[in-house]
């Protein structure tokens, strides 16, 4: 989920110090991502020696760890591959020994450095323990370095062995997501790189112009392969017909001077080279003298390009470190779809309908004898516990109360020991939140952490918990967290309620939906064009803006206004539709602003009613609804949403709102990703 960056050179003379500059300085490109630990390998005294420099925190701290090496900085190679990392911890805390590179052996024999999560490493690592190898970290990176090792120490004619067909072997056996990079003593100057779900680029840099503007990518012949499965059958060598990579070759077709950058994001790449291959998934490509070949497992169906196009960076550094988006907050808006997933990843089983957050497992009894759950939070991850509240309470049968964190120490809520307490952070740095949860390990309740930050202060203090694994949120108006906090809750509930048979077909039901909710994000996130519009045509003239709904939607309508406020400065109300007699419904007339969530569930005609007494006042509002619901009469203008069980609804009815907010924000030219007044992360009171 966080950054790699690579370079390698060949029949191009640089000093280590340049080499350790270039990677340090790649880092530092991708800094901006978020990161908790930094770390790299280059070649040492000889090409059987790989010096790997690891250290938590900072890049600048990295740095420094490099500065502070024996070897002679003034040593010049003409060819010379090096690999590096920035993690943002998914397994294992953030670390020296959880930093990549990771290693095969004490030898160094191969590194990796590796971006995603390797679901099934547990499985792997079993099989590499009985086998001897040992472990040093808590990663599940690090089965991807042994196994490579595992592998090649299993093949007898390592003479016609290629490091591509090797790691090819070894991709085979992951599962999940990644992108990786693998280096070796036993081929210097060579690395592969090889991705599954997370981006990775590769910059190429000439002085002469190449041939063509594209590489071959090349499949494996099905009956050259080394083994199948893990334990290896000693095979055949591989024979590949090695196709030539033209757009390498000079005019003579000799081999030319080449450097090659390769990097999980472009804004590391941009200041070295503007011409760049993107890979595809389940690329894997081997870089080796002066050549770049991008292979593939097996052959697709056919229409997809047997070719990968070199193409140009046009874009400045600033706009790259977006991709295609603006803004960070637009980014994160529009990378739900994968961020859903990642919270997921490895959790659900939506075969066997089981979810099982590693957490939580071994205190899930203490938490069912709980006589109550109280959540604490502040913000946007407050809103993430109203959204999920009724679905906790319906699941787990457990009376379950929602605090804003401040007033929750305000009022000295009494706490007891029988007490389960959640705290919701993104950060899991948020002053407050950390202030009631100390509050409550006094007490002795149980304490739950939820957070996007592994080795965050409520990670670390809390007795348990589950990392949502959302990637790093850089915008200053929490989107992505926000659901993945969602999703989180809801699994937890899920997973609580396991041992009640009464409630597996709502369970069932809820998982069925988690399946198909990215999908359902991507149908949103296409309506951005027709959003904007309404922010430009109808909303940004306004001075407020209220959002009603009831039930399982009063969270959306307070978030959707929360986000409203903190990026586009429009006043903003979430108002829960039930209360509108009891003093909102003065605010009602032809002038004031309204948006009406009114998704199909079994508060629907209780919504109507709102509907109705808005309308009666000449309010005009702006109905979310369902894709299908034909109910709603034409005049309204509408913002449609797929339909999904209601208590996941409201994943789907936030999105248009932050969308609208994100719009309004541009429209007001706001500096989206750092609204006034805001910080990422409030770590005072
Ligand atoms: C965890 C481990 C991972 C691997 C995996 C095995 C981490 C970061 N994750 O992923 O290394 O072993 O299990 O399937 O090491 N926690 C808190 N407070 C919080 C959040 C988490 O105490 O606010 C604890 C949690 O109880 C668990 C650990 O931190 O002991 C990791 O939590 P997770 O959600 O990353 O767990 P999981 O199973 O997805
Ligand atoms: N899952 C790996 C780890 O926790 C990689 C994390 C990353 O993408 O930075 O070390
Ligand atoms: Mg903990």
């Amino acid at each position: 989920m966080c950054g790699i960056f690579a370079y390698l050179n060949f029949l191009v003379e640089q000093d280590r110090r340049f080499i350790l500059d270039t990677l340090l300085n790649g880092l530092s490109r991708l800094e901006y991502r978020g990161y908790d630990s930094a770390g790299l390998a280059v070649d040492g005294a000889s090409e059987e020696d790989i010096v790997i420099c690891r250290e938590v925190g900072k890049v600048a701290a990295l740095r420094k760890v490099v500065d502070a090496q024996t070897f002679d900085f003034s040593k010049v190679f003409v060819s010379h591959a090096a690999i590096a990392h920035t993690r943002w911890a998914t397994h294992g805390q953030p670390t020296t020994f959880n930093a990549h590179p990771h290693r095969s052996d004490d030898h160094n024999e191969f590194t990796v450095v590796h971006n995603g999560i390797i679901t099934n490493y547990k499985e792997i690592k079993t099989v590499l323990e009985k086998k001897g190898h040992r472990f040093e970290s808590e990663t599940d990176t690090e089965v991807v370095a042994k196994l490579v090792k595992y592998v090649y120490d299993s093949h007898k004619n390592k003479a016609g062995l290629t490091f591509s067909d090797l790691v090819k072997n070894v991709i085979k056996e992951l599962e999940g997501a990644f992108a990786l990079i693998v280096k070796s003593i036993h081929f210097p100057n060579e690395v592969v790189a090889a991705r599954r779900g997370s981006p990775m680029l590769i910059g190429v840099k000439t002085s002469n112009k190449l041939k063509v503007d594209f590489v071959d990518v090349e499949f494996t012949n099905p009956d050259s392969e080394i083994h199948d499965g893990l334990l290896p059958a000693d095979a055949q060598l591989p024979k590949f017909a090695r196709t030539q990579s033209r757009a390498f070759l000079s005019e003579t077709g000799m081999p030319q001077p080449i450097e090659f950058f390769i990097a999980s994001d472009p804004s590391a790449i941009v200041e070295h080279t503007k011409r760049v291959l993107y890979l595809e998934d389940d690329d894997i490509a081997h870089i080796c003298e002066g050549e770049l070949r991008i292979h593939r497992l097996r052959r697709d169906d056919d229409d997809t390009p047997t070719v990968r196009s070199i193409h140009t960076l046009e874009m400045e550094i600033a706009e790259i470190m977006k991709g295609s988006f603006d803004h960070f907050m637009q980014k994160e808006i529009f990378e739900q779809p994968e961020s859903f997933f990642n919270t997921m990843r490895g959790r659900v089983n939506f075969d066997d309908h089981k979810v099982t957050l590693g957490g939580l497992k071994a205190y899930l009894s203490t938490i069912r004898r709980c006589r109550r759950i109280v959540f604490s939070a502040c913000g946007t991850s407050y809103h993430s516990c109203l959204a999920t509240r009724a679905i906790f309470e319906e699941l787990t049968e457990i009376p379950v109360s929602v605090e804003l964190a401040s007033d929750f120490l305000d009022r000295k809520t009494p706490i007891f020991r029988d007490d389960v307490c959640v705290f919701v952070s993104q950060s899991g740095e948020t002053a407050d939140t950390i202030l009631a949860l100390r509050y409550c390990l006094e007490r002795g309740a149980l304490c739950v952490g939820v957070t996007n930050t592994v080795g965050s202060s409520i990670s670390r203090e809390t007795h348990c918990g589950v990392h949502i694994n959302a990637g790093p949120e850089i915008g200053v108006a929490s989107t992505k967290a926000y659901t993945s906090q969602f999703i989180a809750l809801v699994m937890m509930a899920i997973q609580l309620s396991e041992d009640r048979t009464s409630m597996t077909a709502r369970r069932n039901e809820i998982i069925d939906e988690l399946h198909a909710l990215p999908g359902k994000v991507k149908r949103v996130l296409e309506q951005d064009a027709s959003l904007k519009k309404l922010a430009q045509d109808v909303l940004h003239k306004e001075k407020s803006l209220l959002i009603m709904g009831r039930g399982f939607q009063n969270a959306t309508c307070l978030e959707g206004a929360l986000k409203i406020k903190e990026v586009s400065y429009m006043h903003s109300e979430g108002i829960l539709a039930g209360e509108l007699k009891h003093g909102p419904l003065a605010l009602i007339d032809e002038n004031m602003p309204v948006i009406l969530i009114m998704t199909k569930d079994s508060l629907y005609p209780k919504v109507e009613n709102a509907l109705n007494q808005v309308t009666s006042r000449k309010g005009q509002p702006i109905i979310i609804c369902n894709e299908d619901d034909t109910a709603v009469e034409s005049k309204y203008k509408t913002i449609r949403v797929p339909q999904t069980v209601d208590a996941l609804q409201g994943l789907l009815t936030i999105i248009p709102l932050q969308l609208l907010s994100y719009h309004l924000a541009v429209i007001n030219g706001v500096n989206v990703d750092f609204p006034r007044n805001l910080a990422k992360s409030v770590t005072v009171e």
